[in-house]
């Protein structure tokens, strides 16, 4: 086979030559490797049917909602591998740490090191034999407690990413403001934070309104910049029941993602039969990266055209005047700046013809009941709140909040991101119930607002933030701007890291670090010599509890409550007045306190949490009761359409960059090297590109590329070694992974108002290109290295 056509085999990049839709017997292939890559308990136990059951533990994978009446299995393929993957009866014990140098660890590919398997035992990082060693949990819990006393409150960080329990976010947060700081940044701030500002300004609440009840009534659904097939798969299963109704789903997204186009459900044995799969979206519509503002008001525009001339004609209103009289403020300037835009700047800016946006105009103002479903598409922009906002304008218009089947759907990440910032980890004093803490544990939190995510960075680079405890989190991969953050990771006093598994985040060590191993809440959870639950609340701002299966990875590992617990105590010592060690050995202790503090949202928690799907959170917008400044849902004139204030105008063959997941992923956990539905096998370091761009630049498939962020901050950023791979994007922007392209993304490269890196659009060019004279399994095998950046 010639070079070229063992690389077309390798990268085979159309998705119409994928062979599998989503789903499919691709997903169970997929499920059987990685039982046999991790030599997972889950072969010989009955772990994966109790996955999402009422009875049983919470997903680790994704937060989309868990049935009341659950499928027999009631996970997907990466549910599956996330629970593998923790479930793995690999090791990194003190053997491993004996055996390897923390600068060797260093050298290894992240897949890698989180692949060496389960953390056993606590750890202390010893400078004389450049070790990880291992310490009693008496002596880390003294140690870090002294170090954190001696520290300015002000100074210390405490970052959650988004798995911890209801339990352990509410300890969390406490324990940092008994200490003394509203410091808590938390993945959120990476993530849908636009849309906890957008919706709270747009709607009075900072969450989605929709319930799985709404799929059964609605007539329409939108897809702005989700990846459904790869980030939140079960959702599928209600996709698919309301495809079978003809409910259409209208697709906004530059890229065509396989994953959005069909779908054959691997747990219906009729789909794996029938030939021909049930199509995903209606329409696809290929925005422009960070175009989803203009294509919105293109959408409302063509909206409020229709409205007006059926009222010329004497036709019924297209517009829910009644909604927009009754419940809305701002309608009057937002129609007349519709009015006054142009469709030629929302033509240019979306890069999506007039024609294309009315059809997916028309068949919004057919449907009653509308969904509009997003993702990471339209939050990691500089205008991710904004478009936030459009998408409420787009809603507003019609009516489609506070009624069966309608209403706004961001798609959350994290299995409890949400649940963590309900219950106080919030780095904003205003959103947290600071004077009822200040009853209920008689003390003073600080009123002083904290560091978000990109806040604490800038502050760590200068010098401000001297320490992190960092529950769960892989900062110096998930964080932009890598060359200047791991170099202020690395300059930390003390760094204390609560984890699964060993990430780069433990490597790269200050002063003093600290590796501190907790149970996955697959497992068994024994703490105070009994059984404990923990809690979480999925996208669709449902409450479920969770219990362990499992057997825990080690008996040396620990709770998140009991390391919280200990921790605080060794810091607080008498100065707190909360019992964290009754709390550590009952957590319906903790439950119950949250409760206390939340009573209309948590009462009668132990049995409610049990609730087959769940119970919910009052919702009030879901209500159409609006606890906005203006006590209505409010319309927003945007500020501009041009997405990108740092994207130069002027330079001719500037890229815009966006950074996605790939199916073989958890975040910055790297499953594997494989793209499956993108049809990328054996390689992250690819840049998926349009081919007339490749052409004008002499680009071939399997040519290495080096790319510079554009920026005029005297800053050179860079990776190099990405792949070039012909795919279906719009011309003027290419898609790579996400943590391998974060060196190419500035810290102040963020969201206005949210500050969520805007890691869907980094304005990039092309500084070389290495032609490929290998083959394309030698250019790939080079990949499992460290990946490379300068
Ligand atoms: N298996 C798996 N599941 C996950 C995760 C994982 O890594 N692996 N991560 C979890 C987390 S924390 C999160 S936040 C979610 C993330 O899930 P998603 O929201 O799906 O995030 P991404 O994979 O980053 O990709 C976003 C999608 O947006 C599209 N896009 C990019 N730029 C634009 C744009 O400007 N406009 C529009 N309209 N679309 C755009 C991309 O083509 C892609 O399809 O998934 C969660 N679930
Ligand atoms: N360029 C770019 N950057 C991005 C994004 C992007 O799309 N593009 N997405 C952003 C988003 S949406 C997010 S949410 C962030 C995520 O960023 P982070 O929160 O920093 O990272 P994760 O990869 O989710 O965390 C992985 C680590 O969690 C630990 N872990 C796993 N399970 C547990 C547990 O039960 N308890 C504890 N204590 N630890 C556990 C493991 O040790 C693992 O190494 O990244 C952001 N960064
Ligand atoms: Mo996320």
């Amino acid at each position: 086979m010639g070079k070229s056509s063992r690389q077309t085999a390798r990268m085979r990049h159309h998705p119409d030559a994928y062979p599998n839709a989503s789903g499919g017997w691709g997903s169970v292939k997929a499920v059987a490797r990685i039982l046999v890559q991790e030599r997972s308990v889950l072969r010989d136990a009955k772990i994966l049917p109790r996955q999402n059951k009422p009875d049983g533990f919470m997903c680790v994978s994704c937060s989309w909602a868990k049935p009341a009446h659950p499928h027999t299995f009631e996970f997907c393929e990466n549910g599956a591998k996330a629970t593998a993957w923790d479930t793995t009866s690999k090791r990194a014990d003190r053997a491993f740490f004996a055996k390897h140098t923390v600068s060797e660890l260093l050298g290894w590919h992240d897949h890698d090191l989180e692949e060496a398997g389960r953390l056993t035992e606590p750890m202390r990082y010893d400078v004389a034999s450049d070790r990880l060693v291992p310490v009693s949990w008496d002596e880390a819990f003294a140690a870090i407690g002294a170090q954190l006393r001696a520290l300015d409150p002000d100074s210390v960080v405490f970052y959650t990413s988004g798995r911890a329990s209801l339990e352990t976010a509410y300890m969390l947060q406490l324990f940092a403001r008994m200490y003394g700081t509203n410091n808590m940044p938390d993945s959120s701030n990476m993530c849908h934070e636009s849309t906890s500002v957008g919706l709270t300004q747009a709607i009075g609440v900072g969450v989605g309104t929709i319930g799985l009840d709404d799929f059964e009534h609605t007539d329409l659904m939108f897809f702005f910049g989700h990846n459904v097939g790869t980030n939140s798969p079960r959702m599928l299963h209600q996709l698919q029941d309301a495809r079978k109704r003809g409910v259409p789903i209208i697709t906004f997204n530059p890229l065509r993602e396989p994953g959005l186009l069909s779908f054959a459900n691997p747990q219906s044995p009729r789909d794996m039969l029938l030939p021909g799969d049930t199509q995903i979206s209606t329409q696809y519509h290929q925005v422009r990266p960070g175009g989803d503002s203009a294509a919105l008001v293109g959408l409302c525009k063509a909206v409020l055209e229709a409205h007006d001339s059926a009222l010329a004609s004497g036709g019924s209103e297209v517009l829910d005047t009644a909604f927009i009289r009754e419940h809305t403020v701002g309608f009057e300037d937002f129609a007349q700046y519709l009015r006054e835009t142009d469709w030629a700047e929302i033509i240019l800016v979306s890069g999506l013809s007039r024609a294309a946006i009315e059809s997916a105009a028309l068949v919004y103002m057919q449907s009653n009941a509308v969904i509009a479903h997003y993702g990471m598409g339209l939050t990691q922009h500089r205008l991710g709140v904004q478009n936030v906002r459009m998408l409420c304008n787009l809603l507003f218009l019609r009516g489609n909040i506070g009624k069966p089947g309608a209403g706004p759907s961001p798609v959350r990440g994290h299995s409890n991101v949400q649940g963590q910032r309900t219950v106080g980890i919030t780095e904003k004093p205003e959103l947290a119930p600071l004077d009822q803490l200040a009853r209920q544990f008689d003390f003073e939190p600080p009123r002083k607002a904290g560091f978000n995510t990109v806040e604490a960075f800038e502050a760590m680079i200068d010098g401000r933030v001297r320490a992190v405890v960092n529950l769960g989190g892989n900062l110096v991969r998930s964080v932009p701007d890598r060359a200047r953050i791991e170099a202020a990771w690395r300059g930390l006093q003390l760094n204390v890291n609560i984890a699964t598994k060993l990430n780069r985040s433990h490597l790269e060590h200050g002063k003093d670090a600290w590796l501190l191993p907790c149970l996955s809440r697959i497992e068994i959870d024994r703490s105070g010599g009994r059984e404990q639950y923990v809690s979480m609340e999925d996208s669709t701002a449902r409450f479920h509890g969770s219990r362990g299966v499992a057997e825990p990875a080690s008996p040396d590992i620990r709770s998140e409550p009991f390391i919280l617990a200990g921790l605080a105590k060794a810091t607080l010592g008498e100065r707190s007045t909360a019992d964290w060690g009754a709390w550590s050995e009952d957590y319906t202790r903790v439950r119950a306190e949250i409760a206390k503090t939340w009573p209309e949202m948590f009462h009668d928690m132990e049995t409610r949490m049990w609730t087959p799907g769940g119970f919910v959170r009052p919702l009030p917008a879901r209500e159409r009761k609006w606890k906005t400044q203006s006590g209505k849902a409010e319309f927003q004139v945007p500020e501009t359409l041009n997405e990108d204030p740092d994207m130069p105008q002027s330079e001719p063959g500037a890229l815009r960059l966006m950074t996605l997941r790939a199916d073989g992923q958890f975040n910055t956990t790297i499953y594997n090297h494989d793209d499956r539905f993108r049809g990328v096998r054996g390689s992250r370091m690819v840049l998926l590109m349009n081919g007339d761009d490749m052409k004008a630049r002499d680009i071939d498939t399997g040519d290495r590329l080096t790319l510079q962020t554009i920026s005029t901050d005297g800053v050179v950023r860079q990776v190099a070694g990405l792949a070039a791979m012909p795919y279906d994007v719009p011309r003027g922007c290419l898609a790579g992974y996400y943590p391998e392209c974060n060196p190419l993304l500035p810290l102040w490269h963020c969201a206005k108002q949210s500050k969520v890196p805007a890691a869907k659009s980094i304005p990039v060019r092309v500084v070389a290109v290495d032609k490929n004279t290998g083959s394309a399994g030698d250019t790939f095998r080079a990949d499992t290295g460290a990946p490379q950046h300068t």
